[in-house]
């Protein structure tokens, strides 16, 4: 187990293999392909959307609306993971999101997910895990090693983040990371500020995700720095005031 900490701390990303296995998470995966089938009848054809809207069907909050998904997104498991990794007594959830990824679908431009998060410490972590098994050319979570510690510019998802961020990983040299396979029920972990992308998904398969974003029981709101911020505030945290502990209702302690 430390070596995995050691790791995460160290490069701000972290692969663990068989978080929940198969069959255990079958059930899960029912009730998230449901509430995901009338979000999709939503949506434009993806040639109308912009590169953010390409990138994935992104659908958040699940848990507020299906006891089982609830079941998943507050499973003690993966939050005593996240505290471990974060070196923290307890976390709570911020969000979740399912991210699928759907065959012809393009690019997750390079972004810090932070950018979006008013919170007042580094002590946050998002789980991606794969709910079919996905291999290279489904759109792997890509990170760029040892990159929660810097200091960019706001940016938020875009085709300029892409830009931007890619030749300032290039630049930098900062060595790349990617699993070649993930089976559903692995994860990976990453800190909010560090770097990554994901190509497109060029196989007839859609790629599966759920993600969970965990921080610091302890996190505190701050006053939101761009627009998205407070979109976040208002959403995430029932609009709780900065200064205070970021505990609203829909931020259990899941650990
Ligand atoms: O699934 C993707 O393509 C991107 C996911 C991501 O950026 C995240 O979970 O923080």
């Amino acid at each position: 187990m430390n070596s995995e900490v050691d790791y995460f701390q160290k490069n701000g990303h972290v692969y663990i293999p068989g978080l929940m296995l198969a069959e255990e998470l079958a059930p899960y995966r029912a009730a998230i392909l449901a509430w995901a089938e009338e979000f999709r009848a939503q949506q434009k054809p993806i040639a109308e959307r912009d590169t953010y809207g390409k990138a994935f069907l992104q659908m958040m909050n699940l848990w507020e609306e299906n006891e089982k998904i609830k079941e998943f997104s507050l499973h003690k498991r993966f939050g005593e993971m996240a505290a471990r990794l974060l070196g923290v007594e307890h976390v709570r959830l911020y969000h979740d999101q399912a991210l699928f990824k759907e065959p012809g679908g393009g690019h997750t431009p390079w972004h810090q997910d932070q950018y979006y998060w008013p919170l007042d410490t580094p002590k946050t972590v998002t789980m991606w895990m794969p709910l079919v098994d996905i291999e290279e050319g489904m759109g792997m979570l890509t990170f760029a090693s040892g990159t929660q510690k810097v200091s960019l510019p706001p940016m938020e998802i875009s085709d300029a983040s892409e830009e931007k961020i890619g030749a300032f990983v290039q630049e930098q040299n900062f060595p790349i990371a990617a699993q070649k396979t993930m089976k559903a029920g692995d994860a990976t972990f990453h800190y909010g500020w560090t770097l990554h992308n994901a190509p497109g998904n060029q196989t007839s398969t859609m790629r599966e995700v759920m993600t969970l974003i965990f921080m610091d029981a302890e996190a505190r709101v701050i006053e939101p720095t761009n627009p998205n911020q407070e979109a976040d505030r208002q959403r995430w945290l029932l609009a709780t005031p900065p200064g205070e502990l970021a505990a609203s209702a829909i931020n259990p302690i899941v650990y």
